[in-house]
């Protein structure tokens, strides 16, 4: 009686599974784990309270069996260190950016393109739709599983030098970039002195003046503390950044379905609760930095056009690296979008 018990159990959850809908741990096939996420930035910032959101849910649907244990503000290393490591198999998730992935991937340079999103419901359907999906999958060749994309956010300049009312202002400054060609070359065409540093090293560099600025969401400019070390906030809205949660193929290849299933159950949760929290936080951020004392201005629309002018040729190259295919499907993808 108890083995027609137990195969009936196992036999609705795998169906409950395979419909989609993620079970309990009542689900046949999930082990007793434990799981390594890493992530860059503080514990109380957006992406630190997104991974708590993630540990949450994959306690809750398997029931404690699988259990994720998070290290925040670099501790398992920059982004670039965690991806080798998760290609390696010596950790098994984590959520950074997708900029450091291109020397994996080239096709993720697409996402560094200048403006290609005019706002955040242009970036939710393309990085959540086809193209987004394609480059996730194109990870798996190298090692890494891309679950869901994250919002990093519209990213906009701070220095310590001057205001920044013209691309002019913007010349001899040292710009702190990601680690990207993308960055690299926007910057420099723009006139800066563009230096690549992990995140992890940013903070010091601001404080020791080894540069000067950098460029990143009004979110971490706020909870990263950068308004201590740095006076001038110019709001250019210059590039869309996503954040990408990873998890090691080696690692990954060996869970059962009803395992996968769970973490990407939890995975899309934790986005859709990022999403939103990241959106309420940058709403009040601007005026938060404002209050500490950083002295903001935006770039007119005048001086936007001729920054987008002055770096076509990067936005250019971008198409020619990613491919026409890829790049034609991300300008239909947007026309699809813009349309509505
Ligand atoms: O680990 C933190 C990084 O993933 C993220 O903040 C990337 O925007 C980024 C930057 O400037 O490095």
């Amino acid at each position: 009686m108890k083995i027609l018990r137990r195969t009936l159990i196992a036999l609705t959850t795998a169906a409950l599974l395979g419909a989609g809908a993620v079970g309990s741990a009542a689900a046949a096939d999930v082990k007793s784990r434990m799981i390594r996420f890493g992530y860059g930035l503080a514990e109380d910032t957006n992406q630190g309270r997104a991974t708590k959101r993630f540990v949450d849910e994959v306690a809750k649907l398997s029931d404690g069996k699988l259990k994720v244990r998070a290290f925040g503000a670099a501790s398992l290393g920059s982004d670039v260190q965690m991806q080798n490591a998760l290609i390696g198999g010596a950790q098994e998730m984590m959520v950074g950016s997708t900029a450091t992935l291109v020397g994996i991937t080239p096709e993720m340079a697409l996402w560094d393109t200048p403006f290609l999103f005019a706002n955040e419901k242009e970036a939710d359907a393309v990085l959540d739709g086809p193209v987004g999906q394609k480059l996730l999958d194109k990870l798996q060749e190298k090692g890494l599983v891309g679950l869901v994309y994250w919002e990093n956010g519209f990213r906009n300049l701070t220095n310590n030098k001057r205001a920044v009312n013209s691309l002019e202002d913007l010349g001899g400054i040292k710009l702190r970039v990601m680690q990207n060609n993308v960055f690299l070359d926007t910057f420099r065409t723009l006139g800066a002195n563009a230096i690549p540093l992990s995140f992890s090293e940013l903070f010091t560099a601001l404080e020791t003046q080894a540069v000067d600025g950098q460029e990143n969401p009004f979110n971490t400019i706020l909870t990263s503390k950068f308004y201590e070390v740095q006076k001038y906030l110019t709001v250019t809205n210059h590039v869309y950044s996503p954040w990408v949660m990873l998890a090691s193929k080696k690692w990954w290849d060996k869970l059962s379905k009803d395992e996968q299933d769970i973490l990407m159950q939890a995975a899309r949760n934790a986005r859709d609760f990022e999403r939103q929290d990241t959106r309420e936080e940058a709403a009040r951020a601007l005026g938060e930095l404002e209050g500490k004392g950083m002295m903001v201005n935006t770039l007119t629309g005048d001086e936007v056009q001729r920054m987008r002018e002055k770096i076509e040729p990067i936005t250019q190259k971008v198409a020619a690296d990613v491919g026409a295919e890829l790049w034609n499907e991300v300008q239909q993808e947007l026309a699809r979008v813009r349309a509505q």
